[in-house]
């Protein structure tokens, strides 16, 4: 990797021309030893997931297909901060390539309002304690001919809005950018990155609607709060959500 030296991310990896989901390889390798901050790429998944069991569609050769095992520093507490994180990460990569990205609440990368990226974070532990977390980023290199026309209206690549640079250099300069995430966010805590993450957010002020588990939210989108829970002023009171889908 270029630019890795000293990261505490990237040291180890393993790169599988097909696999399930890089999520469940990782997973194993876990259990198998992994260190922390060993990253497993694909170059297809044929069983790519998003969140909620939801489908992520990972065609060959057209994607950033990763998932980082993280196992030192962190609580089960810190998750939702890590999915902000491992967005911003993203975004901060894509705007060294020259690429104007936008963040959507929790863990969408836009770039002309569509979705280039996703994160899932998956892990398994005790209320203080994590055991480990996975992260995992989809970013869209380009489109192939055959994917699928219903996601065409809100997914987009990077090769649509500019010439892509190698998946390599964008998988280390994502993986450097997290590094630098998770060292600010233990030693300052989530405040600083907060900001960073803000000033890229889409609508931020404007009337969102949030789907939740408990029904549907309607409000002026007005922040995070300390935890990255989304802060929704509403016309019975500020809600503060940790878990919804925001429709712009
Ligand atoms: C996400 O879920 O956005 C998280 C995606 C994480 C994918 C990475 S790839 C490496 C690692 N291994 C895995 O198996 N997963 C991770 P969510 O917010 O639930 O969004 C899923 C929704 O995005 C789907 O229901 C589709 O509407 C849409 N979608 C599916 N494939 C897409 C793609 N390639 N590009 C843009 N949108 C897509």
């Amino acid at each position: 990797w270029e630019g890795l030296e000293g990261a505490e991310l990237g040291q180890a990896f393993r790169f599988f021309p097909e696999v399930d989901s890089t999520q469940n390889a990782a997973r194993r390798w876990f259990d198998d030893g992994a260190p922390h901050g060993a990253v497993v790429l694909a170059e297809r998944q044929t069983a790519g997931r998003g969140r909620m069991g939801r489908q992520w569609v990972s065609p060959p050769g057209t994607g950033l297909w990763m998932s980082v095992i993280l196992t030192d520093g962190l609580r089960l507490a810190d998750v939702h901060a890590l999915s902000l994180m491992a967005g911003l990460a993203v975004a901060e990569a894509l705007e060294a390539f020259g690429y104007r990205p936008g963040l959507k609440w929790p863990n969408d990368v836009l770039l002309a309002g569509k979705k280039v990226a996703g994160v899932l974070i998956e892990g398994q532990g005790e209320l203080d304690r994590l055991y480990f977390a996975v992260v995992g980023i989809g970013l869209n290199v380009r489109l192939p001919e055959a994917f699928p026309p219903e996601l065409r209206t809100i997914a987009t690549a990077l090769a649509e809005h500019g010439p892509p640079p190698p998946r390599r250099k964008l998988a280390a300069a994502i993986l450097s950018a997290l590094d630098r995430e998770l060292r600010a966010y233990r030693a300052e805590g989530f405040g600083p990155l907060r900001e960073r993450w803000l000033v890229r957010a889409v609508s931020l002020g404007r009337e969102i609607a949030v789907e939740t588990g408990g029904g549907r939210i309607v409000g002026r989108f007005a922040g995070l709060d300390d935890d990255g829970k989304l802060l929704v002023e509403t016309a019975a009171g500020l809600r503060a959500i940790a878990s919804g889908e925001v429709r712009l």
